[in-house]
């Protein structure tokens, strides 16, 4: 049973949005108490970000929240909901953020300890609900395609369905930036600290592994951030997993190349910009995807080179930077005709797809996972641009696409400067 008046009470609160700008700050000064200051916020935030995740799935057209995979959306956040509720009324943070301590029946050792196993258990309670959540997107889609088969056979989700989808989307997003960056932080903290660290073992060695791309060899990761990340890496990177799943799919078919054009920043050096590599993965994995899949098509699978897919880095005047890239693949009708950006959209054929087996079969066939941590097919059913678009924004970003007809698509992605890199809750 699920208790709806205390949701409905806690989603009343608002939601303190993110700052990237913060979340280093705080992993740039880590210590216990500035751990323990970032417990006590995430146990007031969670519980209303949880809240509105619930109410928005409940909003949602009987028919599609009766569907099996969106009643077990419904019942997995209502249970991590009634979890991070039960950690926070059992009062372990009564004292714990208050500098003056209750519990004058304890010495200095046993605070700490306690203190101690209480971030543990915080974090073992993260770490579960991170990965009870980690198909979520996949039960959306099931469900999504299960509804449209029910309804009968038009095409494209709602605008409704589309609205539900980026809000919940953001929403969840943002809550595994937090509780990803939280657990990292932690995670890295108690390693640097081992040998004088507190009694028990550090938290769980998989809460590194959690929204993160393998960080590279120069990588200065702090929490889920890379503070002076290397684009042009994280490009080849990109490019590299998008060839590979080319390949894959086309077998004997070379993918095209891509050609980045080297902007180099006054002293020379490559661009580096403060991102969350997950997120810029994500982004330009299923853009540089969708470059190649297009310039193969229009060029005939029979050839043995392509175009290059081109990409130019530019650092603007104000401290952003963008992202070009650009295909030779014929372009795609206007806007107006195909949209990109809903989902249940994929480039592959214009059309929608529907068929949930095929989705499964793309999930167990995945070759890697670099995405978020997530189980997300390499390709199927048509998110893929969507949430890219979605992440872009997530912190004042944008990606778009314009075609030209005959010629390519060039995709544009934007990315503001740290310090206006603050979460949008709602869509601009
Ligand atoms: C296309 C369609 C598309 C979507 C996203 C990125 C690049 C491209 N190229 O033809």
């Amino acid at each position: 049973h699920i208790n709806m008046q205390r949701i409905k009470l806690v989603a009343t609160r608002r939601e303190t949005p993110l700052s990237m700008a913060q979340c280093l700050k705080l992993g740039q000064h880590l210590s216990s108490k500035a751990l323990l200051k970032n417990l006590a916020f995430l146990n007031r935030e969670l519980p209303v970000r949880f809240s509105k995740r619930i109410i928005e799935l409940t909003n949602l057209p009987g028919e599609l929240k009766e569907t099996e995979p969106f009643m077990n959306l419904i019942k997995n956040y209502s249970r991590s909901f009634e979890e991070l509720q039960t950690f926070s009324d059992n009062g372990h943070l009564f004292f714990l953020s208050s500098n003056t301590c209750l519990r004058d029946d304890l010495d200095i050792d046993d605070k700490e300890s306690l203190k101690f196993s209480m971030q543990k258990e915080y974090a073992e309670l993260l770490q579960n609900i991170t990965n009870r959540h980690k198909q979520d997107v996949i039960s959306m889609a099931h469900g999504i395609s299960l509804f449209k088969r029910y309804q009968d056979n038009r095409n494209k989700p709602s605008e409704e369905i589309q609205h539900f989808l980026n809000a919940f989307n953001r929403g969840r997003l943002g809550i595994r930036i937090m509780v990803g960056h939280h657990l990292a932080l932690q995670h890295q903290f108690y390693h640097l600290n081992e040998p004088s660290s507190p009694p028990s073992a550090p938290p769980p060695a998989s809460a590194s592994a959690y929204l993160s791309t393998p960080s590279s060899a120069h990588s200065q990761r702090i929490g889920i951030i890379e503070p002076q990340c290397d684009i042009e890496a994280l490009i080849l990177k990109a490019a590299q997993s998008a060839q590979f799943v080319f390949f894959q799919h086309y077998n004997t078919v070379f993918p095209p190349n891509i050609h980045i054009e080297h902007v180099k920043e006054v002293g020379g050096r490559n661009v580096r910009f403060p991102v969350v590599p997950a997120l810029l993965h994500h982004i330009l994995f299923e853009l540089l995807k969708n470059a190649m899949r297009a310039t193969a098509e229009f060029h005939g699978l029979d050839q043995s080179t392509y175009p290059d897919i081109q990409i130019r880095l530019l650092s603007t005047a104000n401290g952003d930077l963008n992202i070009t890239i650009k295909d030779y693949g014929g372009g795609m009708p206007s806007e107006k005709v195909v949209k990109p950006f809903n989902y249940m959209f994929t480039t592959a054929s214009n059309t929608v797809c529907i068929d949930f087996h095929s989705i499964m079969t793309a999930v167990e066939k995945k070759p890697h996972n670099a995405t978020l941590g997530e189980n997300l097919p390499l390709c199927g059913f048509g998110f893929g641009l969507a949430t890219s678009k979605l992440y872009a924004r997530l912190f004042h970003g944008d990606l778009t696409l314009n075609s030209t007809t005959g010629q390519g698509t060039e995709a544009n992605i934007t990315l503001k400067r740290l310090e206006d890199q603050i979460e949008q809750l709602e869509e601009a």
